[in-house]
């Protein structure tokens, strides 16, 4: 029944026709979080960057009340230069598509909609999780709740100290939900290779990657994977001028009362504005990075199963 709400691009259709793996790929990410044009072109660019690495990219987002799986270049362009599309996580999907709207999706929602088109892995830069102060905001990311039920592997450059990273990873140890470190033991947060917490599980091939998520399914275990992937060290930002950033921004975030879906954009949009683009070019390149380990994750997982 839900098949009727997907609309597949002909290069994932063909995908699926030859048992090709197919990586999934969100579009909150170009909507709101990089700005015009870069975000189209970097878009673009990790889509090639899973080509080249065996695998067939998906990016996902909601066009006129249907979940795309795959977009076109126009499609890409459209997200990318609308000013005004929503950010659409779990609770917006059932308005959005049935109002026939648009929407840009979360790790939430790209990951439930990556299920549905049967996608395991999916690439983006950071996840959600539980803001800091959330004992009293009870700010928590949809994307948390997401990785505990549905069943999609997330490669991710781990999470932005915007959060309470210690809070989120006790969230996801409540939930069950792995979170592995690739090549490294300490969590990787975003713009740094390291922070003071340690990943549950080190993997160091995409191969073992691949068993991990293997295993955690076969066994019915229900729910996601976090890959945390560090941030390549030539485009890693200092630590203490990073922190001093993400300091004023929530700040500034508390002084504006923002709240509800609006938080993570506001923060990330004042880190943006604060960095004067070096964080961008460290958004992209982390974002390519996790492309050629997602996909390279994917091909060793489509040949296992
Ligand atoms: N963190 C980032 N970059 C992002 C996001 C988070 O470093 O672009 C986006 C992702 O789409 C993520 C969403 O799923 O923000 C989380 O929003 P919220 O905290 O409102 O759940
Ligand atoms: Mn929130």
């Amino acid at each position: 029944m839900y098949e009727k709400w997907l609309d597949y691009s002909k290069e994932v259709l063909e995908a699926r026709r030859t048992n090709k793996p197919v990586v999934a790929l969100e579009s909150t990410i170009i909507s709101h979080g990089m700005p015009y044009p870069q975000n189209v072109k970097t878009a673009k660019e990790v889509e090639e960057i899973i080509r080249e690495n065996g695998a067939v990219p998906a990016t996902i987002a909601i066009l006129n009340g249907k979940i795309k799986i795959g977009l076109s270049d126009e499609e890409l362009e459209f997200l990318g230069k609308s000013p005004d599309i929503e950010k659409a996580s779990r609770r917006d999907l059932p308005y959005l598509l049935a109002s026939k709207k648009n929407g840009a999706t979360t790790v939430a929602a790209t990951m439930i909609c990556a299920e549905l088109a049967g996608i395991k892995v999916f690439v983006t830069g950071g996840i959600g999780g539980v803001h800091r102060e959330a004992e009293t905001t009870m700010d928590i990311s949809s994307d948390l709740q997401e990785l505990a039920k549905t069943n999609v592997a997330v490669v991710c450059a781990g999470a932005k100290s915007i959060l309470d990273i210690g809070l989120t990873l006790e969230y996801l140890e409540t939930q069950g939900v792995p979170v592995a470190g690739y090549g490294t033991d300490a969590l990787p947060a975003f713009y740094t290779r390291t922070s003071p917490y340690k990943v549950n599980f080190r993997i160091d091939t995409p191969h073992d990657a691949a068993e991990m998520l293997a295993a955690k399914w076969s066994l019915g275990l229900q729910g996601g994977v976090v890959i945390a992937n560090p941030i390549p060290e030539a485009d890693a930002l200092e630590e203490g001028f990073i922190t001093a950033v993400i300091e004023k921004a929530l700040g500034d975030a508390k002084e504006n009362n923002i709240s509800g879906k609006e938080v993570t954009p506001f923060l990330l949009g004042k880190v943006k504005e604060l960095t004067e683009g070096t964080s961008l070019t460290a958004n992209i390149a982390l974002v390519k990075n996790n492309a050629k380990v997602g996909s390279q994750i994917a091909v060793q997982l489509n040949s296992l199963d």
